[in-house]
């Protein structure tokens, strides 16, 4: 009765875990949909981060590079 009640109390502890580390990035970066624009960013390091978080130049989701020159946001400081 006592390996059970320590396999459900590690399946819990696990679940915690699991929860924390896949939704714990507060920075994480959205690459399933165009979610940013330039003036979401405050610096082009920013918005060069997200963009090659993203893919870059090939899979510029979030069109951070009209050009396609492989710089994210020119106009940001
Ligand atoms: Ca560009």
């Amino acid at each position: 009765m006592k390996k059970i009640l320590y396999i459900i109390g590690g399946i819990i502890v696990l679940i915690i875990i699991v929860t924390f580390i896949s939704g714990g990035g507060k920075g994480k970066i959205i690459c399933s949909r165009n979610a940013y624009d330039c003036s979401d960013f405050s610096t082009q390091a920013e918005a060069q981060k997200a963009y090659e978080a993203c893919g870059g130049v090939t899979d510029d989701i979030h069109r951070l590079d009209r050009d396609k020159d492989g710089v994210a946001c020119e106009n940001l400081p």
